[in-house]
């Protein structure tokens, strides 16, 4: 492991932003695997709640009392997925910058791993994939399969992205590509905050990909449906006539 401390400017070398909404059931158990993946680094986690009906933002302020470097970021009168993403970035310092959903699909153990990455230097965004090779979708279901692999492969073809993985929502980069980006403008219903990064950067971010195996939702219920994923589908194939 790398022994990269923090800096004055710089007192974290990751920052975590973990979405939320109606997580309650989830935060607490994710808050502790993170803990214990990342035993020996310097991190901190800013949750982003949209004012959950469930209180998610109240199980992560009383882990905060505990354990400073987990705040929660709570946020009135808004929903959205990306924005809240946006946000967090904003109100976080560190060099490196991940996000992750909150409900134990996404292997933590990973996160050591995707840090080390780019702690080489030779890339500037590690993604999560379920599609290299090694990963998998797990199970899925059946129409969930169709709009993945369809948006996918709508983002690899029409907008020439590398990704094998761009709907991924497990991913880590340099703070700086923030800096190169105009995100915002794909992501249509504002749920795929990976694609919008990459294809808003200028010049195109370097990336390496890390397998792993999507896990079934650990509790609670999904935000996601048909509507949103062809609305990104929509956003894709207007993206592609824009340019
Ligand atoms: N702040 C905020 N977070 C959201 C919003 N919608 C979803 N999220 C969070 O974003 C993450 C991804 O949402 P999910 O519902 O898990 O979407 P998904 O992983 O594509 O769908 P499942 O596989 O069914 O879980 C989770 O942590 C959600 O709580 C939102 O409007 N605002
Ligand atoms: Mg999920």
């Amino acid at each position: 492991m790398s022994a990269v401390r923090g800096t004055d400017a710089h007192p974290c070398v990751l920052s975590l932003v973990i979405p939320t909404y109606n997580e309650a059931e989830n935060i607490a158990l994710l808050l502790t695997r993170i803990d214990t993946a990342l035993q020996g680094r310097e991190w901190e986690l800013l949750v982003v709640d949209d004012d959950s009906p469930d209180h998610t933002f109240d199980v992560v302020e009383t882990a905060g009392l505990h354990s400073p470097n987990i705040r929660c970021l709570r946020r009135v009168g808004r929903r959205g997925l990306a924005s809240a993403c946006i946000e967090g970035f904003g109100a976080t310092r560190s060099p490196y910058i991940a996000v992750m959903d909150a409900d134990l699909q996404h292997d933590e153990a990973l996160l050591p791993k995707m840090l080390d990455t780019l702690l080489t230097g030779k890339v500037e965004l590690v993604v999560g994939s379920r599609y290299a090779k090694g990963g998998s979708i797990g199970d899925l279901s059946w129409g969930r399969r169709v709009v993945s692999y369809a948006g996918t492969w709508l983002a690899r073809r029409l907008l020439g992205v590398g990704l094998t993985d761009p709907m991924s929502g497990f991913f880590m980069f340099r703070r700086e590509l923030l800096q190169r980006s105009s995100l915002g403008n794909i992501s249509g219903s504002g749920f795929k905050i990976l694609l919008d990064l990459v294809v808003s950067t200028r010049p195109p971010p370097s990336f390496a990909e890390l397998p792993y195996v999507f896990q079934p939702r650990h509790s609670g219920r999904s935000k996601f449906n048909a509507a949103i994923g062809l609305e990104f589908m929509r956003a894709v194939v207007k993206c592609r006539f824009e340019r």
